[in-house]
């Protein structure tokens, strides 16, 4: 291990030092933010940094963009855009001081969106609502620092969780049960099934085998009749025939 690579690993370590007491701590600046892409949400939805922190947006499930609105982020700020993503994630920096607002390209008519505070609120995002679903307030999210969001949560996470793909959740919501029953249903007919077919299956088993042995005595008879075979061999075969199970 030379000089240079000793360093690196004595950061790496110091990293992680930082890292893990920040979890505890309140010296969140040097701290790499998550913000947890699902299906049709941001979570945090609203969250509060110091300037200069590096945000992390990551794959949680989906596909998804983080992008902020160009009109709706503070003057002279960078528009950050992930682009179209399906797993990773996507860090950026926040200099500049005020509100954030930002969505996700394929899900944003379905209110797939997020704030973030830098700093102090500030910026045109305070001036309207956001264009489509819903964002917290910038004091309470200044308030709390992370705001994670119930009312999509309910709707988006469970429906995400229980079914794929979109439409999963009304199918959960209107159709769950019978989607859920059916499969049971089905097992059901399908153990009678599996009984009836046994059933039938060991009757004419039991039908073929009787019909077989009696056709086999009567060809024994004949052969025996007609001086085939002799006497011992004829009831020896006899023998054999009726004591078959
Ligand atoms: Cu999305």
């Amino acid at each position: 291990m030379n000089r240079s690579s000793r360093r690196e690993f004595l950061g790496v370590l110091a990293t992680g030092a930082v890292a893990g007491t920040g979890l505890t701590g309140t010296a969140r600046a040097q701290e790499t933010p998550v913000v947890e892409m699902g299906n049709n949400y941001f979570d945090p939805v609203g969250l509060h940094v110091e300037p200069g922190t590096t945000v992390r947006f990551e794959i949680a499930a989906g596909t998804h963009s983080a992008t902020a609105y160009p009109d709706r982020i503070p003057d002279g700020a960078d528009a950050f855009d992930s682009g179209t993503i399906s797993q990773g994630g996507f860090e950026h920096a926040f200099e500049t001081p005020g509100t954030y607002d930002y969505y996700c390209i394929p899900h944003e008519s379905v209110g797939m969106v997020g704030r973030i505070v830098v700093g102090e609120p500030g910026g045109p995002a305070e001036d309207s609502p956001i264009p489509y679903g819903e964002v917290p307030s910038s004091a309470s999210i200044v308030d709390e620092s992370t705001v994670s969001d119930d009312s999509t949560g309910d709707d988006g996470r469970h429906g995400g969780g229980g079914m794929m793909g979109p439409g999963g959740g009304m199918m959960n919501d209107r159709g769950g049960g019978w989607v859920r029953s059916l499969p049971f249903v089905g097992i059901a007919l399908g153990a009678l099934g599996v009984v009836g077919g046994a059933l039938v299956w060991l009757l004419s088993r039991d039908e073929s085998h009787a019909e077989h042995d009696d056709a086999a005595i009567a060809t024994l008879e004949e052969r025996y009749a007609r001086g085939e075979i002799d006497e011992e061999t004829y009831r020896q075969r006899l023998d054999r025939l009726e004591d078959e199970p």
